[in-house]
């Protein structure tokens, strides 16, 4: 089986993250190994929580991986707490060479997320600078840019080497999906829209993405199952408590 590790928080409520990344990857028979990024009673969008910093064993950790020989086929990152873990990732993202997804997690709907400074996202920058796809949605696509113009934005990342920026959460005529930049094409993919917010939905749209990826299609095709699965798993979850999730484990098995 492929190995794909996976560098994300570890939250008790809310249904993303590694919470997320881990049933989709293993329902796509890939092994995932988990990399706590930070420990959460629940994810912060919720009133109140309680954060674990497990940042200052990232050193040990990765130490100990790279006693066990560990080797992957793919790499996942998604939310990280200071720069200095970060920087650690990507010294061993650059010794693995594996398929690298990195979803530059830094914020939306305008605004950074609590915690997210100019060092940490600089640290981003550079995590992004490594990766063969990454994820931003329009926020974080125009943090790492300085851009204001999706293109333009999209473009200056591509002219930067990485192969494919894959913007989340583009909305047209009611639909929601994304846009997919490579070096040679660029296409919109879109599916319905049930509901405004749901936590998680990026994390599970990088883990199909990821997963399908590591299975052999090729990005835009991956992207497009990506985009089906978040919008299908958003039409089957109850109205009313959008911080728990989605209930993906209901239409899991219709993509595999
Ligand atoms: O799904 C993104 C995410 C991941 N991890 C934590 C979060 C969020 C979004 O709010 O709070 C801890």
């Amino acid at each position: 089986m492929k190995k794909c590790a996976v560098f994300n928080d570890l939250s008790g409520f809310g249904k993303c993250s590694l919470a997320a990344n881990l049933p989709i990857l293993s329902a796509f028979q890939l092994e995932a190994h988990p990399f706590p990024t930070a420990v959460l009673s629940n994810q912060t969008a919720y009133e109140s929580f309680a954060l674990a910093d497990v940042s200052r064993k990232t050193a040990d950790f990765l130490a100990e991986w790279e006693k066990l020989g560990a080797r992957f086929d793919g790499i996942l990152t998604g939310y990280f707490i200071n720069a200095q873990q970060v920087n650690l990732i990507c010294e061993f993202i650059k010794k693995q060479g594996a398929l690298t997804v990195v979803d530059p997690v830094m914020g939306d709907g305008g605004e950074r997320y609590s915690g997210f400074d100019d060092e940490l996202c600089k640290s981003i920058k550079r995590l992004c600078l490594l990766a063969d796809v990454i994820t931003p949605n329009s926020t974080e696509l125009f943090i790492l840019t300085g851009e204001e113009d999706v293109e333009a934005a999209a473009e200056q990342l591509i002219n930067s080497g990485i192969g494919a920026v894959v913007v989340t959460g583009i909305e047209s005529e009611g639909k929601i999906g994304c846009r997919v930049f490579t070096k040679d094409d660029e296409r919109c993919m879109l599916a319905d829209k049930h509901g405004d917010y749901y936590s998680g939905t990026g994390d599970i749209f990088t883990s199909v993405l990821t997963a399908e990826l590591l299975n052999g299609l090729d990005v835009f095709s991956a992207a497009d199952k990506a985009v089906k699965f978040v919008s299908d798993a958003c039409g089957v979850t109850p109205a009313g408590n959008p911080e728990n999730g989605v209930d993906f484990e209901r239409i899991i098995t219709k993509y595999i």
